[in-house]
């Protein structure tokens, strides 16, 4: 391990306050205090939305929604181009602000806002495709045709560890598809929040004639979500998290009919097949363990290892963990920057102990002396089965190691955990990667082959299964769980003949 220090060579020396003022967020007050992960400092207090105010922002959606719903979507696509050009011309201070927040190294915090500039091109586009279909009638002289109507309020739920690049997913199809959004950011990192409001608001300025109330903001706790999510006026809840919060939110949601998009914990795995490209898999393994400090919920938590490989493939990636530099994400170089708080660090700790309860073998996994701020050696553990731990998502840079004999026991391994997020295999065998990807192959929303779990592209759809949640945000057709559906039937014809040749003649 490399240690880098806050003051290493190289590192961004400028201080919270110049970064919140660049991002245009000097001198704000209020109670919630907002601390740095790169050292645990407080870098700036923010006013907090009690719950009671739910209520009426999402009337002022209400009323944003009877004007925006009545928008041309092309339209409504012209205020996401603009957010787009906004987002472009900030990425760096926005970027900058994500390390400082999330404790993403730069490029990663760079990345997050090249993953909201990527949603808003690809909504743009979608805001002339809003495609619905025409339907063959039974009947002579009608016509049948499905229509996608825009919705309703959409509220927001966004996790720390991808503070503004979620909020994007979902706010740039709901703005094209007709609908308000009420965002409720993480309270650990709302000041990326309201430097993307900032940004948010010079498009709406250049666009001019949006409705007051279409975008919102509410930093706070869990009681602003749960009010939310029990409001009758929000008609879609798109809920990124635990799945514990998941667990909270989604009946809620279901007892008034809601719509929910649900976004929750990932226990990702990759197979190493016997053939694998060990380069390519070590790579891969490294970026997908370790990138994000192991706190994106597409983190490689599970490598499922042939026991052919596995000796070579768990020495080769001590090796590479050996060589990690981890310390100030801002300093060029550093790959591990810290995870988002104490308790996180506590967490994995806790969890690096149940494992050696459990059989494992820990190989690195320990706090970081002399850095402030709850900086963590990535861990790798070798498990003799997977037990409980294993079963369970820790936010962390934990790789739990297992290995197998024939690939229906791998298969089976990965799909034996209660999360269905991410998958992958690295294999260059085409039955095996066909298989993974088959019906009796991966259980998750994402499979992959010769590459990670994690780091996907826009233009699929995201979300995974069982206690991830079912919900999909961003790319391919997602767009419809932000619009009704709406199937019309035109009679042209001067006769009225009914459907299933029933006759009702009177
Ligand atoms: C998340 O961690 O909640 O696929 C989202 C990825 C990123 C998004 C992760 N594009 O890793």
């Amino acid at each position: 391990m490399r240690l880098i220090y806050p003051q290493a060579k190289g590192a961004s020396m400028r201080t919270a306050a110049e970064i919140l003022a660049a991002n245009g967020l000097s001198g704000l007050t209020g109670d919630w205090p907002v601390r740095s992960p790169l050292d645990g400092a407080e870098i700036a207090r923010v006013p907090l939305t009690p719950p009671e105010a739910v209520p009426a922002a999402v009337a002022r959606a209400q009323a944003a929604f009877a004007a925006w719903r009545a928008v041309p979507a092309p339209r409504r696509g012209e205020l996401v181009r603009l957010l787009g050009e906004e987002l472009r011309a900030a990425k760096a201070e926005l970027g900058a602000l994500v390390t400082l927040e999330a404790g993403k190294i730069v490029s990663e915090g760079l990345g997050e806002v090249q993953e909201m500039i990527d949603i808003c091109d690809f909504a743009v586009g979608l805001s002339r495709q809003l495609y619905g279909l025409t339907i063959a009638s039974e009947r002579t002289g009608h016509a049948m045709r499905e229509t996608w109507h825009p919705m309703g309020p959409c509220a927001v739920v966004t996790a720390f560890n991808f503070p503004v690049a979620v909020w994007s997913w979902n706010a740039a199809l709901a703005l094209v598809c007709g609908d308000p959004v009420i965002w409720k950011p993480s309270d650990k990192t709302p000041l990326t929040a309201l430097a993307t409001m900032r940004i948010l608001e010079r498009a709406l300025a250049r666009f001019g004639d949006a409705p007051e109330g279409l975008a919102q903001c509410l930093i706070g706790g869990a009681g602003i979500g749960a009010a939310l999510a029990a409001d009758p006026g929000v008609a879609i809840v798109s809920a990124t998290g635990s799945t514990r919060m998941g667990r909270a939110v989604a009946p809620v949601v279901a007892a008034r009919f809601g719509r929910a998009i649900l976004e929750l914990g990932g226990n990702n795995a990759m197979i190493v097949a016997p053939s694998a490209d060990l380069d390519m898999a070590v790579r891969a393994i490294v970026f997908a363990a370790v990138g994000t400090a192991g706190q994106r919920c597409t983190s490689l938590r599970r490598l499922i290892v042939h026991d052919s490989i596995r000796a070579e493939l768990v020495s080769r990636l001590k090796a590479a963990y050996a060589s990690l530099p981890v310390g100030d994400p801002r300093a060029p170089g550093t790959l591990v920057g810290p995870l988002i708080d104490a308790a996180a660090r506590d967490r994995m700790l806790a969890a690096l102990a149940q494992a050696r309860a459990e059989g494992g073998i820990v190989h690195g996994g320990e706090p970081v002396a002399g850095l402030p701020g709850a900086y963590v050696t990535p861990a790798i553990v070798e498990m003799p089965a997977q037990t409980a731990i294993v079963r369970e998502e820790t936010f962390a840079p934990i790789l739990y190691v297992m290995g197998y004999t024939d690939f229906a026991e791998a298969v089976a391994m990965q799909n034996a955990v209660p999360q269905g997020l991410s998958s992958c295999i690295f294999t260059l065998n085409l039955r095996e990667a066909e298989a993974f990807l088959g019906p009796e192959g991966s259980d998750c929303g994402i499979a992959n082959v010769n590459i990670g779990p994690s780091g996907a592209e826009i233009g699929g759809a995201f979300g995974g299964e069982k206690e991830t949640g079912g919900g999909r945000e961003s790319g391919s057709d997602a767009w419809k769980a932000y619009m009704r559906r709406q199937t019309a039937t035109v009679n042209y014809s001067a006769a009225l003949p009914l459907a299933q040749g029933v006759r009702f003649d009177f």
